[in-house]
């Protein structure tokens, strides 16, 4: 034990692992040690898929966008030929950094320091004056595997990527398509750099026993009870509960007559590419994340034909979860930054023909989820601060974080495979 409440350098990453309780949060070097937050970085981000954007962000051939990973740099590109395309953002010649912008615009990728010139293909297209037998094709940029599912774009740092990303990819397909997300645009990108390990991040999403003394604004249509079984339901939930199974029975109806899937599935840890995917009822009109429920787009999305549809709500390990709304998508990626620092990426899209102003305002957009996440920040980082304290404990997961704990859970094993493969 005195190894894992010990200096960091000290740290037995093995027996780390070993030492969390089942059924408990984790312990606490797990959200404060140098050690751990570059062990994630290598066994969880650079093993795994990792949601980073979606198709409309880099709608247009030499669109790109960079993204720091740990010290990971990719930068995703829409080549000449609108291919979707990965590369490390790290210079064949002597290593600079090429891309500097979040985001932008290229003919070409050029890197500022000897003005190496690569493709958006990747290729190496001029290196100036060099010795006689350099051959170009030997130093093309690297590249990182990169897939779109239905306009949201994963990425995997690995050799070999896992393989049962393609199932998860079937699965989830069709109930992302009726959203269309290759036919919408940004509405808007709020990046905010929340106090907290990156777990503390998702650990705080995948649970919503927070959500009604912490979210005013989002419970106007997340329901509470989200999370409780029908017999752990606490009495002062029931009311919430009954308006809850009566939406779900009219949504229900909606969906099997225009054959949209609602059914849940399930498959939080247990495999290396982990997901849950449902589409639920919302309270209030249950058309969208707004105050009354009513939908903050006039354009819905794709062919969808009425605007109460709930959301379809999926989460995928280790970093991202995503609403789909009839009328908008809002996408969520949580990148490390240090033991301590977590970035959390929102991403809102509306019809690619939805015009501001006329058919929507961005703040109402906006709004229900800038407040969430703000006060999902103050939590975190509260909670950041108590797991520091030596007086923290790991304690017991209540029924209603049982996602909570398929996310250590899975957390866990990824670190496992790593240190013992
Ligand atoms: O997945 C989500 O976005 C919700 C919001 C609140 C808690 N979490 C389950
Ligand atoms: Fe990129 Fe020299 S390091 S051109
Ligand atoms: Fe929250």
């Amino acid at each position: 034990m005195t190894l894992v409440t010990g200096p960091t350098d000290m740290l037995d990453l093995a027996r780390l692992v070993d030492s969390r309780i089942p059924g408990r949060a984790l312990p606490a070097p797990f959200y404060t040690s140098r050690e751990v937050h570059e062990l994630d970085v290598a066994a969880v981000f650079a093993t795994s898929w990792i949601f980073v954007a979606t198709e409309p962000e880099i709608g247009e051939a030499g669109d790109y966008l960079t993204l720091d990973v740990g010290p990971y740099s990719i930068i995703v590109v829409r080549d000449d030929d609108e291919q979707v395309r990965a590369w490390h953002n790290v210079c064949r010649h002597r290593g600079s950094r090429i891309l500097t912008e979040p985001s932008g615009s290229v003919g070409n990728i050029v890197c500022g320091y000897h003005q190496w010139t690569y493709g958006t293909d990747g290729r190496l297209l001029h290196a100036g004056t060099q010795a006689p037998g350099f051959d170009r094709s030997c130093f093309g940029l690297k590249p990182v595997h990169v897939r779109s599912v239905s306009g949201l774009l994963f990425v995997s740092l690995a050799e070999q990527p896992p393989a049962d990303f393609d199932d998860v990819a079937a699965r989830i397909t069709p109930y992302l398509e009726p959203h269309r997300i290759r036919g919408t645009k940004v509405a808007a990108q709020h990046d905010l750099v929340e106090h907290a390990n990156w777990k503390l991040v998702m650990e705080n999403n995948r649970e919503c026993y927070h959500c009604e003394g912490g979210h005013p604004e989002l419970t106007c249509t997340f329901f509470p009870s989200y999370g409780y079984t029908p017999e752990e339901m606490p009495r002062h939930l029931q009311p919430a509960y009954a308006r809850y199974l009566a939406a779900e029975a009219e949504l229900e109806r909606t969906c099997r007559e225009r054959g949209l899937p609602y059914e849940k599935i399930e498959e939080l840890s247990g495999r290396a590419s982990a997901f849950r995917i449902q589409r639920e009822a919302l309270d209030g009109a249950g058309e969208s994340f707004t105050r009354d429920g009513r939908a903050a787009s006039r354009r819905l999305l794709g062919d969808l034909d009425v605007a109460r549809l709930g959301r379809t709500s999926m989460h995928h390990q280790p970093n991202s979860w995503f609403h789909l709304l009839s009328d908008h998508v809002v996408t969520f990626t949580v990148l490390p930054i240090a033991p301590d620092r977590a970035l959390v990426r929102t991403t809102w899209l509306v019809h690619a023909d939805a015009v501001e102003g006329v058919d929507y305002d961005l703040d109402t957009l906006t709004e229900v989820w800038d407040h969430t996440n703000e006060q999902d920040g103050t939590l975190v980082a509260r909670a950041q601060a108590g797991v520091s304290s030596p007086a923290y404990e790991p304690g017991p997961y209540a029924p209603n974080e049982s996602h909570v704990d398929a996310f250590c859970d899975w957390y866990l094993s990824r670190v496992r495979e790593y240190l013992q493969p």
